[in-house]
């Protein structure tokens, strides 16, 4: 594979280069440094915003409607469904495939799933990689939609400019939504499926969480957005508090706060990573489980790892 021409038709927004990338990705090919140094430098310019929530809460649903109002503004946007559990999907999954369909013939729109169980770090180690290609890749607006089960709407969280946390009533989700953690990562709170029975109270349940928080002079409060994604209702008003929440981390510095903290997070990631990789070969595996049966069985720790490290120095 010719890496250099891979890195040009990315940066020329071509679909198949991307397809290709992100797929380098997922099975964390040994190009993928070449690629992303030939990305790095075009990157900055895409605004992230992560859609997360519990399973059928309508996140798939409500990212084709924001799809559909960015694209009446002329932007550009891409899609990253991002599956914690499933292995290689290589492909939208069948439902979002479905609702995405509407946008399948557009050039203005790119729709991708991943999936990350095939590498130690998961979503935390793919997604800052998938996310450079596409912004790389030049569209203005990159929407990550990722199952909120557990901590992976505080993942995403770490990876996005602006998190829209999503509920809906009837699931027991506008409790969930508000749990600690979910309204700590929350730039945003929407509660879908405005139709149904329940949905103001889910709001105002939220809007109350929310007040109840302390917040500095100046910082952002979360809105909660009510909104029928399936009907394009409230959507308008979700794209209105995403782009004012944009606005805000231009204006506040926060943005480059935000950013610069997601690459520190990468850089540790990686460091860690090879420090590991460097542990085995300098040692071998022999060596680091002899140590480890020593500490498993009232060994020092801290001794053990400073007998480890001190072979890196020499
Ligand atoms: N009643 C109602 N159903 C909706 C609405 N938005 C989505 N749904 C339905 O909820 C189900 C799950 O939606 P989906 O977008 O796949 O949820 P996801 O799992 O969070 O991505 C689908 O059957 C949708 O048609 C809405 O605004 N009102
Ligand atoms: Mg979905």
């Amino acid at each position: 594979m010719d890496v250099g021409s891979l890195v040009e038709r990315v940066l020329n927004g071509d679909r198949r280069a991307v397809a290709r990338a992100i797929s380098l990705v997922e099975e964390s090919a040994p190009q993928l440094r070449e690629i992303v140094a030939g990305l790095a430098a075009h990157t900055g310019r895409a605004r992230i915003v992560g859609l997360t929530g519990a399973p059928g809460v309508g996140k798939s649903t409500s990212t084709s409607a924001l799809v559909k109002a960015l694209r009446a503004r002329g932007e550009s946007v891409a899609v990253l469904a991002v599956d914690p559990s499933s292995p290689f999907t290589g492909g939208a999954l069948l439902g979002d495939r479905v609702r995405m369909q509407e946008h399948a013939t557009d050039p203005g729109v790119y729709v991708r799933s991943m999936a990350t169980r095939g590498h130690l770090g998961g979503l935390s180690w793919a997604a800052p990689h998938a996310l450079r290609v596409l912004d790389a890749a030049g569209f203005s607006a990159v929407l990550v939609e990722t199952v909120g089960v557990g901590q992976a709407e505080i993942d995403i969280a770490a990876h996005a400019d602006t998190t829209v946390v999503l509920s809906a009533p009837g699931m027991g989700d506008g409790v969930q939504a508000g749990k600690a953690g979910v309204l700590e990562v929350a730039d945003i709170l929407a509660v879908n499926k405005a139709d149904r029975e329940g949905a103001r109270a889910a709001v105002r349940d939220l809007r109350q969480m929310v007040a109840q928080v302390d917040r500095e002079p100046g910082e952002w409060k979360p809105p909660v957005v009510s909104m029928a994604a399936a009907d394009g209702e409230g959507v308008a008003d979700l794209l209105e508090r995403i782009d004012e929440h944009t606005e805000h981390l231009r204006s506040s510095g926060a943005l480059r706060e935000r950013r610069r903290a997601r690459a520190r997070r990468e850089i540790e990631g990686i460091a860690v990573e090879e420090l590991a990789r460097r542990l085995a070969d300098v040692h071998g595996h022999a060596t680091l489980d002899k140590l480890a049966d020593e500490v498993a069985t009232g060994g020092d720790p801290y001794a053990a790892a400073e007998t480890v490290l001190a072979a890196l120095d020499g």
